[in-house]
This record gives structure tokens, C-alpha cells and sequence, in this order.
């Protein structure tokens, strides 16, 4: 794995990116993204995509479900060399502008779907996989394997929270796909505060009912981070990682709050956590 320092460098920057975007466009999410920078920055180093040729065949897909995590996307699709600019970043949530306050399918190259009602991109992640396998039937010979490429997803607890995530994740257990991952956003906190005000099951336990192998890291911890991903390449099942996180990373007096879910930290905030 790359040093310690460069992880933390690039982790930090695409936090920061976020906070700064949604602070210029006076709304948005930066909680999620925050927390969400160590997991996509090591995730980056295992993803197998070319950034000059979004729609190359055999690309690994990347499925973000919490699509109110846009700019987290758009940070990553840009340091990664992407078609979007600093310029495009400074455009976050500006009608017409490449980076829409959900990501769009079509309008945003490397957006692999279009995200924002919760629960739905898991279960565009799992028709995504689906696809794949039917793909290396297809394609694939004793000779050539044209197709053989990952899904990876990212949700968060409002995404398990949904009905349809339920039904998908079973579809996926029961199919046994195994060219699936997804990342479990675990920071406890959705719009309105704790989860534990509406939600209290164990998905540990429902995932693994539902045929998935369930694995628990600290997602700000990048060996673990990096071990989970390297563990997942010989996966027989669907793979889910719980990833404790805290929602608003390193945003002083904020992080772990639900006041970084939907709403600019303000300016004084961003500068304060900057220099921390
Ligand atoms: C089906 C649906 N219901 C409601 C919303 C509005 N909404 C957007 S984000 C959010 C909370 C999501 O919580 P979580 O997934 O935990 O994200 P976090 O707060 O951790 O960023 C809600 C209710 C939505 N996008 N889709
Ligand atoms: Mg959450």
C-alpha cells in the first residue's frame, strides 16, 4: 500500500474539496463525504477503471446509492483525471453544471446511474453485478475472459433502512453474486439525528440470513480499509463491509453530528478544520 502520509494527503484533500463545495454553493451534504474520504481514497487504489476511457468494457463499476453524497463522487472523478474540472467543482449544484446536487447517468462522465432516493442505487448495484455475470456467460471463453470486473457500492444507513434494499440484498444473496461489494456507511446519524430513534436491527445478521458474508472494519483505519478490499478479491458471496465512520470526519465541533448531514459547515468552521 502507498505511505501512510500520501493516503492521508489525498483523504484529506477530497474532504476538504467537499466541504468547500457545498460551503460555495450554500447547500448540500458534507457529512457523508467527509466521513466517506478515507474509505474512497484506498477504495481508489483497487478499482480497476481508466479515467480517459469511462466506458472501456470491463471497467469495475462504482455505484454510489447515497447520491446527496455527490460531491464526494465529484472529488474523486476529479483527482482521479476524470472529464471534470476544478471549474466544474466550483459549479457544484448550479443548474446545468456538470456536478448536480444528485449525480446524474448521462450528464456526468464516470456516474455510472443516477442516485438520491435512498435504497435505490443497492438495488442498481446488485442489477448492476447481475449483469456482469450474465456478460461472462456471454462473452467469456476457456480462451478469453473479456468480462471480469467488480461492482462496488457505497450506502448508508438510510439506504438499509429502505424496503427495496431488503429485496435486492436477498436477490443477491440467493444469486450468489459474488462480484459484489458494498460499503456500509455506518456513522449512526441520518437527517434527523441518531438512528437509533427509528431503526435497531442488526444487519450483520440480516445480510448474513440473506446469503452475504459480513465483514466489520473502522472505516478512517486505511489497513483495515485496504485488508477488507484485498480479502474481498476471494469472495464467494456478496460481500458487505460495515464501516464504523464518523459523519463530518475532522469537521471541529461538528463531526459526528447530524448538523453536518445536510447543511454548509459555515465558513469559520471549514477554516478552523483546516488548520487542525
Ligand atoms: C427514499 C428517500 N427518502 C428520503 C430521502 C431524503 N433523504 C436524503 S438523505 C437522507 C438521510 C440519509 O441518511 P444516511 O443514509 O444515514 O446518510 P448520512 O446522514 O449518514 O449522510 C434522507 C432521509 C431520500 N433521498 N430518499
Ligand atoms: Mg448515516
Amino acid at each position: 500500500m502507498d505511505d501512510l502520509e500520501m493516503l492521508k494527503k489525498q483523504a484529506d484533500t477530497i474532504r476538504f474539496l467537499c466541504a468547500d463545495m457545498v460551503q460555495r454553493a450554500n447547500s448540500g451534504h458534507p457529512g457523508a463525504p467527509m466521513g466517506l474520504a478515507d474509505i474512497i481514497t484506498v477504495l481508489s487504489r483497487h478499482l480497476r477503471h481508466n479515467p480517459k476511457n469511462p466506458k472501456w468494457l470491463d471497467r469495475d463499476r462504482l455505484v454510489f446509492s447515497g447520491g446527496h453524497a455527490s460531491s464526494l463522487i465529484y472529488s474523486f472523478l476529479h483527482l482521479s483525471g476524470y472529464d471534470i474540472s476544478l471549474d466544474d467543482l466550483k459549479n457544484f449544484r448550479q443548474l446545468g453544471s456538470k456536478t448536480p446536487g444528485h449525480p446524474e447517468y448521462g450528464e456526468v462522465p464516470g456516474v455510472e446511474i443516477t442516485t438520491g432516493p435512498l435504497g435505490q442505487g443497492v438495488a442498481n448495484a446488485v442489477g448492476f453485478a447481475m449483469a456482469e455475470k450474465l456478460a461472462e456467460k456471454k462473452l467469456n471463453s476457456e480462451t478469453a475472459k473479456i468480462i471480469d470486473h467488480k461492482v462496488y457500492a457505497l450506502c448508508g444507513d438510510g439506504d438499509l433502512e429502505e424496503g427495496i434494499s431488503y429485496e435486492a440484498c436477498a436477490l443477491a444473496g440467493h444469486l450468489v453474486l459474488d462480484n459484489l461489494v458494498m460499503f456500509y456507511d455506518c456513522n449512526h446519524i441520518t437527517i434527523e439525528g441518531s438512528t437509533n430513534l427509528a431503526w435497531s436491527e442488526n444487519v450483520k445478521m440480516r445480510l448474513e440470513a440473506a446469503g452475504w458474508q459480513v465483514s466489520r472494519i473502522d472505516g478512517h483505519d486505511y489497513e483495515e480499509i485496504n485488508e477488507v478490499l484485498l480479502n474481498a478479491k476471494e469472495q464467494v458471496k456478496p460481500y458487505l463491509i460495515i464501516a464504523d465512520t464518523i459523519i463530518g470526519k475532522d469537521a471541529v465541533g461538528l463531526e459526528g453530528t447530524s448538523a453536518t448531514h445536510g447543511a454548509p459547515l459555515g465558513e469559520e468552521v471549514i477554516r478552523k478544520s483546516k488548520a487542525a
